[in-house]
């Protein structure tokens, strides 16, 4: 099967399963937004459903969202998803081919998956996705704590700079900036004034994408 190349205006038949409000399809629908690719969306997780069904699991045997369908390929893991989204539509400023300002690309993606979201992820259960009853506010303090670390780290490194990798938006903007609006809006906190990061987030919420599909009230 032929495969088009980063920048050719093909009719895609993308397909994107996952709810709506789940932070790696977020991911994903800023993405599409910013490459341009016409696409459509089809509920599954959580309340939906679907991705326990034996059809779903062919696509992603690990019945998690989200999951990009693109003629013959099933694509999972919203990091893999994107990269490829930049990589076939371009441009190709959100993923640089140079293998050094690529790479300074990927360290945020590791970062966002392996250093944030294991702090961010129980403080946005403990205050918002849990029903009442089952939220541990101590918990959700030492989870806000961790963040704060982090996000203190990023308010740092943005000195000077526009975007995470200085002045061109890139896919680190993407996976940080829709973490960046969750921990801005999580209830019951005081937040350190970070005004590099608030710059920045600032910045994010002049892009389309971003406001159609991530800077919206938490669930
Ligand atoms: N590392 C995976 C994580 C996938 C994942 O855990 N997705 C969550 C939503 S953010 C999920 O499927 N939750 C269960 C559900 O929605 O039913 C990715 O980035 O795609």
């Amino acid at each position: 099967m032929r495969r088009r190349k980063r920048g050719e205006n093909a009719v895609t038949d993308l397909i994107l399963w996952g709810r709506a409000n789940s932070i790696n399809v977020q991911k994903v629908l800023w993405a599409l937004v910013e490459v341009g690719a016409p696409f459509e969306r089809r509920d599954a997780g959580m309340e939906f459903g679907v991705v326990d069904t034996p059809e779903y699991r062919k696509l992603n045997p690990n019945g998690r969202v989200p999951t990009l369908v693109d003629g013959d390929l099933a694509l999972w893991e919203s990091h893999a998803i994107i990269r490829y989204l930049a990589a076939k539509f371009g441009p190709a400023s959100l993923y640089p081919e140079e293998i050094g300002a690529r790479a300074l690309v990927d360290r945020w993606m590791f970062w966002s998956m392996g250093t944030m979201h294991p702090v961010e992820f129980p403080l946005f259960f403990h205050t918002v996705r849990l029903p009442p009853a089952e939220r541990d506010p101590a918990i959700a303090a030492k989870a806000f704590v961790e963040t704060c670390e982090r996000w203190a780290l990023i308010d740092a490194h943005l000195a000077g700079r526009d975007f995470i990798e200085g002045d061109a938006f890139t896919l680190a903007d993407i996976v940080l900036g829709c973490s960046a609006h969750r921990w801005r809006h999580i209830p019951g906190f005081e937040r350190p004034d970070f005004p590099n990061m608030r710059a920045w987030y600032e910045r994010l919420l002049k892009r389309p994408g971003y406001t159609a599909h991530v800077a919206l009230p938490l669930s």
